[in-house]
């Protein structure tokens, strides 16, 4: 399972921009300054993907992007083990044992096939000094994504594991709920915290958000940890439909 290319296409931010792409969207939401760019670009193993940005907020169009991913295909094939004849009255028991094996057999052969998605960058909700006007255009922004968009399939939301998550985080959370949207919690910036401490902040993201630990996937794209993990749960999503 590995990244094979990864492209810019648009930025899109009016309710009349196309969002069809003729592939299924992926979507990746965030408070600002969580990591969104930083993560996208370790995922694509390319450091000028996505504009990283010291001053939170900078991004107020959905910059949309193309991956192109190249996927174990496991496919199980029936394989004949040539049996050796009847056993005869002279061979030991443990012989006849072995023949038990001789038969059909399922093996497993993994092929490679590749997939193709739109991974949708959204701007950051939530900082500090937003003013009102601008919250309502993240909002108009997200409702009219998701009237347009029909190839949504999953959203990625990025949360920093130091943090308990925001009101604008549990909105988001419900928002995606309520329109049947499936999601998988990302915490990031892991390397901001000691192994020690790990646990205690992701279960304190899980108990906020009312979901397993296990079910958050910690990453840091500074120590190039988790892509693995995120690939694998793409993957499921994307050829599981
Ligand atoms: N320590 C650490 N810092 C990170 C990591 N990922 C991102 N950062 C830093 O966090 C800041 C914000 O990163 P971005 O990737 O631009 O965050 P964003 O969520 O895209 O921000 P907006 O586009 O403004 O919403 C930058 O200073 C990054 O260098 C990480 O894994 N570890
Ligand atoms: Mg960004």
């Amino acid at each position: 399972m590995r990244v094979l290319s990864s492209e810019f296409i648009t930025s899109i931010g009016r309710k009349e921009d196309n969002t069809d792409f003729g592939l299924p969207h992926i979507a990746v939401f965030g408070k600002s300054n969580v990591g969104k760019s930083s993560f996208i670009n370790y995922f694509a193993n390319h450091s000028k993907l996505a504009k990283v940005s010291g001053t939170p907020g900078k991004t107020r169009l959905i910059n949309i992007f193309k991956f192109k991913l190249e996927v174990e295909k496991q496919s199980d094939i029936a394989v004949e083990v040539i049996g050796q004849g009847e056993p005869t009255s002279t061979e030991p028991n443990n012989i006849n044992l072995d023949r038990a094996d001789v038969a059909d057999r399922a093996e497993s052969a993994t092929s490679l096939t590749t997939t193709e998605f739109i991974l949708a960058d959204f701007p950051g909700y939530g900082y500090a000094r937003a003013p009102k006007t601008e919250i309502a255009k993240w909002t108009r922004l997200i409702n009219d994504y998701f009237k347009n968009c029909k190839h949504l399939y999953h959203a990625l939301c990025l949360i920093d594991v130091r943090r308990t998550p925001s009101k604008d985080d549990l909105d988001l959370i419900n928002y995606l709920n309520h329109h049947n949207i499936g999601f998988t919690i990302i915490a990031t910036k892991l390397d901001k915290v000691g192994k020690t401490h790990l646990k205690k902040h992701i279960q304190n993201i899980a108990t906020t958000l009312k979901i397993g630990a296990d079910n958050i996937i910690g990453i840091s794209s500074y120590d190039k940890i988790g892509k693995d993990k995120v690939l694998k749960k793409l993957v499921s999503v994307l050829t599981n439909v």
